[in-house]
């Protein structure tokens, strides 16, 4: 944004941060890698200032600790202050870790090993790549990881929840992005990326059936059962899945597979389709729908949809409702139309809606995206902005008067979703996607050339 002198203050602030030493008991290995390490990695690449880099191996060392267990998979809920007092016991992967918090680890750590020449980050993170690239197949839901895997056992295939949102969805979009990052020197990842797009498409994503019969998609959420032989669709919608439609217009560009730009544009569509729904124009953090019969047969039906939501209200008998009643039950829940219902209504200044709108524009040059990315910022500034900065609201879906304000303003609101709603207003070669490739918190990293 040309503000230099902000840069400079910036940048002499952070060269005044220890990382070697905190009184925090525990540290979260990927949140640290993805801000920190990859803030400091992103904000080199723009710059060349090697007080940056110089700071992204400090923070590299500290992280890289934990990975020094019995069978080199990383803690990622880290006891820092056990590992300072050389307590061994303490020093082992976790039994249960989230699939996003060990496979979203590799952007920030190879670019380390390329800008350092140093070649013990990338060792590091692509043991783990390999790890999740031999079971990919094994699972009950093959192509996708489940939810909760176990790091100390190196046993990536056993679970049944099959999600590309909330505590997963980073993993899979490092395979697409590691890719580009590389510039495709290791085939590694576009075939990883290649079987969890086809599954996703065959199991996670569905057409909902909404009011204007808009051909759009939604990222649900799989349950596997009886060892993958029963495979059932939640029908859950959520702010945090938003991201996946640019992860597939990106790996649908970098792999040349038409079918997953063509998903990406349906995907988008449906994210569009829950802010503009919405009575403030602002998605809300979790939502359900009803999918459609088929994606070919999608007629809106007002009774069903009623009937619908008060099933997902626990209403019993509801078959036997007459018009009227259902008219009366169903104000009272206050769904907007075409949701059956709003788990979460707050808006936590999440970037993923503006960042897949970004990536597919930049993608494509759909012309109608800027206009929609427009409105979206005018409706998410009506609610969120305060005297001094922005805010997480609380009650989206509320038909009357605003949503509350909570006082919380998390760093991706800076780091990714104004620079998105930044960047689609841009120049394309202000951090063009030829040259550039996001870590998931959208720290733009320098790509190899081909
Ligand atoms: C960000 O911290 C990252 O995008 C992460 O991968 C999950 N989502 C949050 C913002 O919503």
């Amino acid at each position: 944004m040309d503000m230099r002198e902000e840069f400079e203050e910036a940048v002499a602030a952070a060269t005044t941060i220890n990382f070697t030493s905190t009184d925090a008991g525990e540290i979260n290995v990927f949140e640290t890698t993805i801000r920190y390490l990859g803030g400091f990695l992103g904000a080199f690449d723009v710059s060349g200032d090697h007080r940056l880099l110089r700071k992204a191996v400090e923070v590299g060392e500290m992280l890289y600790k934990a990975f020094d267990t019995p069978n080199r998979m990383p803690i990622t809920r880290w006891d820092i202050q056990a590992a300072m007092l050389n307590d061994k016991s303490k020093q082992v992967a976790g039994s249960s870790t989230l699939v996003a918090e060990i496979g979203s680890l590799s952007m920030e750590f190879t670019r380390l090993s390329v800008l350092t020449g140093d070649s013990k980050w990338f060792d590091a993170v692509h043991t783990i790549t390999q790890r999740m690239e031999e079971q990919q197949m094994w699972t009950e839901l093959p192509g996708l990881w489940p939810l909760v895997v176990d790091a100390e056992k190196l046993l990536f295939s056993l679970g049944s929840t099959f999600t590309l949102g909330a505590m997963a969805g980073s993993a899979y979009e490092y395979l697409p992005k590691m890719s580009a990052l590389l510039g495709g020197q290791l085939d590694i990842y576009q075939t990883m990326y290649e079987r969890a797009a086809q599954t996703a498409l065959r199991h996670n994503l569905f057409r909902p059936t909404v009011p204007a019969e808009e051909d759009i998609l939604i990222a649900g959420v799989a349950h596997t059962s009886y060892g993958g032989r029963n495979v059932e669709l939640e029908p859950a919608g959520q702010h945090l899945v938003c991201f996946f439609g640019g992860l597939m217009a990106l790996g649908g560009r970098l792999f040349s597979r038409k079918q997953d730009v063509a998903a990406a544009e349906k995907l988008v569509d449906g994210c569009i389709w829950a802010y503009k729904s919405m009575p403030h124009g602002v998605m809300p953090e979790t939502f359900k729908v009803y999918p459609c019969s088929s994606p070919q047969n999608c007629t809106w039906d007002e009774l069903l949809w009623m009937r619908q939501v008060l099933r997902e209200n626990n209403v019993r008998d509801v078959e036997s409702l007459s018009q009227s009643q259902l008219v009366q039950l169903v104000t009272e829940k206050n769904v907007p139309r075409g949701f059956t219902a709003i788990p979460d209504d707050a808006y936590l200044l999440r970037p993923e809606a503006i960042e897949s709108i970004f990536i597919l524009y930049r993608a494509t040059g759909r012309k109608d995206l800027r206009e929609v990315a427009w409105n979206m910022f005018a409706a998410i500034d009506r609610i969120t902005r305060t005297e001094f900065g922005s805010s997480a609201v609380r009650g989206v879906s509320g038909l009357h008067g605003k949503p509350l304000q909570t006082d919380s303003m998390e760093s991706f609101w800076l780091g990714e979703t104004l620079k998105y709603f930044y960047l689609i207003f841009s120049d394309p070669n202000i951090i063009s996607l030829d040259e550039f490739v996001f870590n998931t918190e959208a720290h733009p990293l320098r790509r190899l050339l081909p």
